[in-house]
Parts: structure tokens; sequence; C-alpha cells
């Protein structure tokens, strides 16, 4: 019972450890909250999140995001035409005024991440390469966690 009880406190602490991603600044750039959802059994595909406030007197614009789990990533929006939920790439990719934070986030604009090459687990990180127009590549660390909503 002792035993049972260390290990889980133990696991729990470490979940919490891995759980969420530090904030990463970049030129003008602060990346927050970044995360990406459970990968279930062998789906193709899942969605990242993250919230990107430019804290700069310039607008930028992020352009395209990569990472080494997905051969193919795409910026996607959800939209809710005639009652059906369907999604579309962002092909411009989203402007981030100055002073503005987009949030990315289930239900809204996210990452898709298609083609998966593995599927980390729960708490495991995943490198997520986000590329701007004016602040060039930016490398963050994303961990795996549950998420309820859908998309
Ligand atoms: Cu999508």
């Amino acid at each position: 019972m002792l035993n049972f009880c260390m290990i889980s406190l133990v696991s729990i602490f470490a979940f919490a450890q891995a759980s969420f991603a530090a904030p990463v600044e970049h030129e003008t750039l602060l990346i927050d909250d970044a995360r990406v959802r459970m990968i279930h059994g062998n789906a193709p595909a899942t969605a990242a999140y993250a919230s990107i406030t430019n804290k700069g007197d310039q607008a930028d614009r992020l352009v395209s995001i990569a990472t080494d789990i997905a051969r193919k990533s795409e910026i996607h929006v959800m939209k809710v035409e005639d009652g059906v939920m369907s999604m579309r790439p962002l092909t411009d990719g989203i402007i981030i005024a100055p002073g503005e934070t987009v949030t990315l986030k289930p239900g809204g604009v996210h990452f898709m991440l298609m083609k998966l090459t593995s599927r980390p687990g729960m708490g495991e990180n995943v490198e997520l390469r986000l590329t701007f127009e004016q602040a060039g590549t930016v490398t963050i660390m994303a961990p795996v966690v549950k998420i309820r909503h859908s998309h």
C-alpha cells in the first residue's frame, strides 16, 4: 500500500512537470502554452496548440509549422458552415499585430500534424518549429497532453 502511494506520487509529479511548456521568447515574440493533443492508437494525425504574443511594434506573420513527427504540418482553422464543422488550411498563415496575442486552441485555429511518422505518448515532448516572416524560425517543445474537445 505504501509502495503504491509512493509510485502514484512520483508519477503525478513527473506528469505535472512534463505537461507545461516553458514560455519561449524569440526576438519580439513570446510563445506560451504549447501542447500536442494525445494521439489515439494509430491515428494518422493530431493537433497542436500554443499562444503567440507579438511584443514588438511591427506586425509579424506565422508562415508555417514543421515537426519531425509528421511528414506534413499545416495551420488550420475550424469553421461551422450550415451546421457542419470542417477545417481548412490557412495558406497565408496568421498575421499577429503589434501587442496582439493569437491563441491556437481546440475548436479554433490549430496546427495540424499529418502523416505522423512517430506517436509520442502522454507527457513526452515534441519539437515544433514555427516560422515567422520577420522573426524567423523558433523552436519550441510541446508536451503531449489530453485535450477533451474533439479538435
Ligand atoms: Cu485541422
